[in-house]
């Protein structure tokens, strides 16, 4: 992939950059390596990062420590990450617009999410829907995913972040994002900067193909629940044939039927038409024209995709250059930050 190379080259160390960073908004988001990637993740939140990264300084990271909150051993990790960085770059994330790193390269995110802990609640924490979720589905709850969000506040409070694209689930982890550091800014002086999340109110929510009520999910057992970006076109084809509808034979987005609903959400955000014209094509058509319809749309969107993440997976280098350099120039942002936030706290000598 010289493209991608060639980029990575031009690329301009982070010291020599600061008009960018004066002028643009700043926006932070983070995705675990804790599985295959799949269609939510994609619609509610990747998608619009690389839509919108001409537009933002961006710092976007593959959350290892976060993935290390569940049981995970260290080839699946391994194997994760790798396959994840390739995945993002096959979607279209550009280093040479957006700064892309792993987590663990950068060890202030552990550092300051110590720091944070003292400044969060126990209560707070056990209010996490997300957590409370993980938990009933683990036999071993680790206190690494009780105190989940505190990391992921470290990780946005860390690059003074403005906006934090993500998909709906994790309103709740960016509300307390913001308590967290305006608690801080109150006892220490002001410090953080507040981060807005930025939630697009449509595939926000993209939810399971066997269940409408709950959301695609890496980690479902079923693997029928999610598209995966590296589904072939035949899986692709009978995950979404058998994938449940709701009573009835009309195909509409309405409250009363949410598995229409998500399969109108996704043939929608992959093909640009709009869910009334939807609505109206297969007005009095069966589900079985509109579901092979749709799984051309979705083979279709995904092709491109799959073709450049072949060409990465066949060069890992690629992948290592350029979270390397992304890690480099997080680390410059994330060292001045934490340079202030030890001392704010009274920690050391100074
Ligand atoms: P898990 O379900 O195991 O927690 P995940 O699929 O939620 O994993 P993450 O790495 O936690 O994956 O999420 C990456 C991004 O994808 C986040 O911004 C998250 O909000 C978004 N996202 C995840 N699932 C969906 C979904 N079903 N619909 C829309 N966005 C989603
Ligand atoms: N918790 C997020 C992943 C995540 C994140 C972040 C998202 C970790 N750190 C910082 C945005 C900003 C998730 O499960 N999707």
């Amino acid at each position: 992939m010289p493209d991608a190379l060639e980029t990575l080259t031009a690329t301009a160390p982070e010291t020599t950059r600061p008009i960018a960073r004066l002028t643009r908004k700043r926006v932070f988001s983070g995705i675990q390596p804790s599985g295959s990637f799949h269609l939510g993740n994609y619609l509610g939140a990747i998608r619009n990062w690389v839509d919108q990264q001409g537009d933002y300084d961006n710092v976007f990271c593959i959350v290892d420590l976060h993935a290390l909150t569940l049981p995970t051993t260290r080839e699946t990790l391994r194997s994760n990450i790798i396959g994840l960085a390739n995945t993002l770059l096959a979607a279209g994330l550009d280093p040479a617009q957006s700064i892309i790193f792993i987590q663990s390269d950068v060890q202030e995110h552990a550092e300051l999410s110590w720091l944070l802990s003292s400044t969060t609640q126990f209560g707070e924490l056990r209010r996490m829907t997300q957590f409370k979720d993980k938990a009933a589905g683990s036999e071993e709850v680790s206190a690494a995913l009780f105190i989940y969000p505190v990391l992921m506040a470290a990780d946005i409070l860390l690059y003074d972040t403005d906006l934090v694209p993500v998909g709906e689930d994790q309103k709740q982890h960016l509300e307390l994002t913001r308590d967290v550091a305006t608690r801080f800014n109150a006892r220490y002086g002001e410090t953080f900067v507040l981060p807005e999340p930025d939630i697009k109110p449509a595939g926000a929510r993209i939810m399971s193909l066997e269940d409408p009520l709950k959301k695609m999910s890496k980690s479902d057992a079923n693997p029928n629940a999610a598209i995966a970006l590296t589904d072939t076109p035949d899986v692709i084809r009978r995950k979404i044939r058998r994938a449940v509808t709701d009573s009835g034979t009309e195909i509409v987005a309405t409250p009363d039927k949410p598995a229409l609903t998500n399969l109108l959400t996704i043939y929608s955000l992959l093909s640009g038409e709009s869910i009334p014209d939807l609505e109206e094509r297969y007005a009095g058509k069966g589900y079985g024209a509109f579901k092979s319809d749709l799984a051309d749309v979705v083979v279709e969107a995904v092709a491109p995709i799959q073709t450049r993440l072949a060409e990465l997976n066949a060069d890992p280098e690629i992948a290592r250059e350029i979270l390397a350099e992304g890690a480099e120039r997080a680390r410059v942002r994330a060292a001045a930050k934490m340079a202030q936030v030890r001392d704010r706290m009274g920690l050391g000598l100074g």
